[in-house]
């Protein structure tokens, strides 16, 4: 700001998955709260399904259309990629951005479904680097049995299976594991305490990673 107290950026917060493990409902308590502690903060999701480009993946998930694999995979990245300047112009001026999936859900579904890793991770290379990463895990069987999933294209316990060894093997530094079985109030605390401590890092001078 101009006078000078906030000089670093904001700090790019992710949380991850397997289809209701939690996400949006942290997504959405964390960036309230991280608000009301005087935070700039917006809560973003992947798949942003009100974009062109949204609207077409939104129709492949509920299986109103059929795409070849490796072509809904470009379309997930791209659906990111429109969003990159943005991201990154927020991120810069000091806003916080709390996303409920990424580049890993974007890779993780793709290889589940049998395509190569190597590929799968190009299309993602050079979208902003998340400074933290929440993994809500919670096994494909016990997500399962939560609230009975609707009739999107992955929400089907084989997939999730798949799907949850490949999350596993993608995991690096960013990331913090978290019991997504406890009670929404125990996994918030935990959520809340790890972005504050990275927010602080981020306003304290941390590059933003690519
Ligand atoms: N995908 C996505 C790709 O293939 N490639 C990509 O690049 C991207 C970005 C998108 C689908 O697209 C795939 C992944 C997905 O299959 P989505 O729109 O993100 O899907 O929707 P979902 O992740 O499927 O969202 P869900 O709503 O199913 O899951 P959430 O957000 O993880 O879970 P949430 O918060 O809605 O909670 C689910 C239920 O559990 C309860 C909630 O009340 C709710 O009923 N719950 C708990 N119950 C007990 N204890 C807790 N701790 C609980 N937390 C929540
Ligand atoms: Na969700």
């Amino acid at each position: 700001s101009s006078s000078g107290e906030n000089t670093g950026r904001g700090a790019l917060i992710v949380l991850e998955g397997l289809d209701r493990s939690g996400k949006s409902s942290q997504c959405a308590q964390l960036a309230s709260y991280l608000e009301s502690q005087g935070v700039a903060v917006e809560a973003w999701r992947f798949p942003d399904r009100t974009t062109a480009m949204g609207r077409m993946i939104s129709s492949y998930l509920s299986c109103q259309t059929d795409l070849d694999a490796a072509a809904i995979h470009l379309l997930f990245s791209a659906n990111r990629w429109e969003k990159c300047s943005l991201m990154e112009s927020k991120l810069k001026a000091g806003t916080t951005l709390v996303i409920d999936r990424y580049s890993y859900s974007g890779v993780a579904f793709s290889v589940a479904k049998g395509l190569d890793l190597d590929w799968c991770k190009g299309p993602e290379a050079g979208l902003p680097a998340p400074d933290l990463v929440f993994y809500l895990d919670i096994s494909a069987e016990v997500a399962a049995a939560r609230g009975g999933y609707g009739g999107e294209r992955y929400e089907k316990l084989e997939i999730q299976k798949k799907v949850e060894k490949v999350f596993k093997s993608l995991k690096d530094t960013t990331w913090q594991s978290v019991d997504a079985t406890q009670s929404i109030d125990s996994i918030q605390s935990v959520l809340r305490e790890e972005s504050v401590k990275a927010i602080n890092e981020c306003q304290s001078g941390k590059q933003l990673m690519q």
